[in-house]
């Protein structure tokens, strides 16, 4: 057992648990309405759900290269309705996919047990913020900004300077007062990288994991699985799938998925192989 609290929850980390994408960008409805909205939002959470997703992933900024940047204010309608519909109905651990201090703090005063920042606490204020509400956090590699990140992306060695940026990250943690236990790592696959680089990073998920972190790994759909297979969008299922059962082989705990029942199916056999006894 390797239990980690998440708010009023904890997961077994000695086990693999699959994050379930939940994103509320407004691109991501057929229309605008609020409440049709946030019916779709908690009826794909349900979903997410009882296909074994043990955390959904809330996410109301937009990081796709070009974005345009969500204010406070919109980040927080999106975000808030969602988690405090999801927490009054559903006893499941939300984490918010949020850089913004204001939506932290927010989260966590509705029950969100994660923080989960793809720009590693590095807004002003992000740091404190994270800190004062106790949660656990996920510290995500990005080079760049979204605007800018797959711009001819260079790195001299790709996982040395991961490991060092996030290394960084935690230190930086420390001294705000978050404990090494409330931290996850994750590569950011797809964040500022080529197809090498993701797949070097992917080799070498046993390098963050040995650092003593429970490591989170984000690949579902991504650019990395069609450039691998020459396959569009729609059709990168199994290759998500080969690439999460390789990282957890090399010790990921957490998979942040849009198809969560396959990956739950595949990471309940592996899990099953490993601890057979
Ligand atoms: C456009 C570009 C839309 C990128 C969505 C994305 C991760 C994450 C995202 C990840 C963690 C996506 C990404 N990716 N959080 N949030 N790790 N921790 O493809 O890899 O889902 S957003």
């Amino acid at each position: 057992m390797s239990l980690m609290p998440f708010g009023d929850k904890s997961l077994d980390l000695s086990l693999p648990h699959v994050m379930g994408i939940l994103n509320v960008t407004p691109d991501s409805f057929s229309d605008g309405g609020a409440f049709d909205s946030l019916d779709t939002a908690l009826r794909q959470a349900e979903k997410m759900i009882c296909e074994g997703a043990s955390i959904i992933d809330v996410g109301g900024e937009s990081t796709r290269p070009g974005a345009a940047p969500v204010t406070v204010q919109q980040e927080l309608d999106r975000v808030m309705p969602v988690i405090e519909a999801i927490k009054q109905r559903i006893d499941v651990i939300v984490s918010v996919d949020t850089s913004t201090p204001d939506v932290m703090v927010g989260a966590a005063s509705l029950g969100a047990g994660l923080i989960n920042d793809v720009r590693a606490l590095e807004r002003d204020g992000a740091l404190v913020a994270a800190a004062n509400t106790g949660l656990p956090v996920c510290l995500m590699h990005m080079k760049g900004s979204p605007q800018t990140m797959q711009n001819q992306p260079d790195y001299v060695s790709v996982v040395d300077e991961v490991v060092d940026y996030l290394i960084g990250r935690v230190a930086a943690c420390r001294n705000v007062g978050i404990d090494q236990s409330r931290i996850i790592l994750d590569p950011g696959i797809g964040f500022g990288k080529t197809l090498s680089h993701n797949l070097l990073l992917l080799q070498n998920t046993h390098v963050l994991k040995q650092l003593g972190f429970e490591v989170l790994i984000g690949l579902s759909r991504k650019t990395m699985i069609a450039e691998a297979l020459n396959l569009p969008v729609e059709e990168r299922l199994f290759g998500s799938m080969g690439a999460n059962a390789s990282a957890f082989s090399k010790g990921a705990r957490i998979f942040r998925v849009h198809d969560v029942r396959p990956h739950v199916e595949m990471l309940a056999l592996m899990s099953r192989i490993e601890r057979e006894s």
